[in-house]
């Protein structure tokens, strides 16, 4: 007998700190993106000029983001992405609730359910609270309690009116990535990471999945409807050089720490040997007791939320932490931004979750391009992105060959649907299918905005029953 699969949705994603703005309104604490911009001037050292997310494309804003919800529906998207502020919510991120934090965000739901899309609620995208990154942040075992206490109040706030929450965007890159760099910059040191660096961060990071089990157990606690899980950045590891015997060990390494860390932790409380191992080797406070990893086991996560970009060419480079370069080959002769464009890598990937994790329902929570130099503003209007276009076409292609292989793909949203603040580079990297004037907040759809409503009006015409 045929298995009729679950639904299927198309979407968007985005993140509060790069869409909001507003970052002082209505009663908004302030998060370490706010500090990284602002004092520490992190885009400044990265891209040559100060830039900052306290306007960014002014999402806050309900004029604004009205207008946005109606290009929403214009795409025909049927489920929308973003993260809520935890500083927003809790100023101080424990303690007093800013109760007009919550209610934007309930209107802001409201409105998007008026315009017939799915809200999907991430917890946290980086934006920490600056009150409690001063006490250490993810490194204070506090955190744990911390960030338990504010998913509580967001599902207690926003459950009833939520299928689908996503506690952690991309730990790694929030972790190993974003805030290293912003260390090194408020030393003013070069901005490489170095090996001890990932030796410390490993206990903040054994915090942030203790977390994410509180969370679950608290979503369950609640008895909430719909689903919870991760998302987490995925890189398939190659070695750039199969030959060489230090790249295929490198990769493996990658693998293990990038990948097989978060899956292992959400779906099994387990954590991979070599993660204990390397990690434990540099930092002996990294400490993973029998008792922590029951608590993950016994809250593993509804479904899995696949941030993919790229595959992962690693290189051994003694320049890099542990030898590890995983991000800065790409053989492409026109590099995208997050990496070489392979399609068939996530493909592949789909099919190796379906096989390793039990079949989980996946979404493809991220996917896209920033090929921002090849953006072309045409005739004042027409915003050619041909390798955007290009791309989108190709990995929604490949999503559906997996979910036609039987993996359980539930859905495939692209980041983003508007250019906006990408974090370290600031605006210099255009992300969207909707160009941005970042000066008066005008936006004018690209090619790929038009691709991508062909390709889900194309769908729904292929799936949905003949009306009569
Ligand atoms: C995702 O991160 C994020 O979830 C999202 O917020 C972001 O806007 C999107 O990707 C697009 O980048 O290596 O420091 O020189 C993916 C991780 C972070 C990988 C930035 C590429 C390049 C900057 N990406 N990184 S860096």
């Amino acid at each position: 007998m045929a298995v009729t699969p679950h639904a299927f949705v198309w979407g968007a994603a985005s993140a509060a700190f790069q869409v909001e703005g507003a970052s002082q309104a209505d009663g908004k604490g302030l998060s370490k993106w706010d500090v990284y911009t602002n004092r520490d001037r992190i885009t400044e050292a990265v891209i040559g000029k100060q830039e900052t997310a306290n306007v960014a494309i002014n999402a806050y804003d309900r004029r604004q983001y009205l207008s946005d919800i109606a290009t929403m529906r214009d795409l025909g998207i049927g489920a929308y992405r973003f993260s809520v502020s935890w500083p927003r919510i809790l100023p101080a991120g424990t303690g007093a609730v800013n109760q007009s934090g919550l209610d934007h965000y309930r209107r802001f739901i409201d409105d998007l359910h008026d315009a017939g899309i799915a809200p999907m609620v991430t917890l946290y995208h980086w934006d920490f609270p600056e009150e409690l990154q001063k006490q250490g942040g993810w490194h204070n075992p506090q955190s744990v309690e911390w960030f338990r206490n504010y998913a509580a109040i967001v599902f207690r706030a926003l459950g009833d009116r939520v299928d689908t929450f996503i506690t952690f965007n991309e730990p790694f890159i929030d972790l190993y990535l974003m805030d290293p760099i912003a260390e090194n910059v408020r030393a003013k040191r070069p901005i490489a990471i170095t090996t001890a660096q990932y030796g410390r961060q490993a206990p903040a990071m054994h915090n942030l999945f203790l977390a994410n089990a509180r969370a679950v157990a608290e979503f369950r606690s609640l008895g909430s409807k719909g689903m919870i899980g991760m998302a987490v950045p995925l890189k398939p590891a190659v070695p750039n050089d199969r030959s060489n015997d230090r790249d295929v060990k490198a990769a493996a390494l990658v693998d293990a720490v990038l990948n097989r860390w978060p899956l292992e932790a959400i779906f099994r409380g387990t954590y991979p040997d070599e993660v204990i191992r390397t990690f434990g080797g540099l930092n002996p406070a990294f400490r993973v007791t029998a008792e922590d990893l029951a608590l993950l086991a016994a809250n593993p996560v509804d479904c899995l939320g696949v941030n993919y970009y790229a595959p992962a060419f690693v290189a051994h480079d003694d320049a890099y932490p542990l030898g590890l370069n995983w991000n800065d080959v790409n053989p492409d002769p026109v590099p995208a931004f997050n990496g070489p464009v392979r399609p068939e890598a996530l493909h592949r990937l789909l099919l190796d979750i379906r096989d390793t994790y039990g079949n989980p329902p996946v979404f493809i929570t991220e996917n896209g391009a920033g090929f921002g130099d090849f953006d072309e503003v045409r005739d004042g209007a027409v915003v050619k992105d041909p390798l955007r276009t290009d791309y989108i076409r190709r990995h929604a292609q490949a999503v559906l060959q997996a979910r036609g292989e039987g993996a359980d793909v539930r859905g495939y949203l692209v980041w983003s649907l508007f250019d906006n603040f990408e974090w370290i580079q600031g605006y210099e990297r255009r992300f969207g299918m909707v160009w941005v004037d970042f000066e008066t907040q005008e936006r004018i759809p690209k090619e790929s905005f038009h691709a991508y409503k062909a390709i889900i009006a194309a769908d729904r015409a292929a799936n949905s029953p003949p009306r009569r």
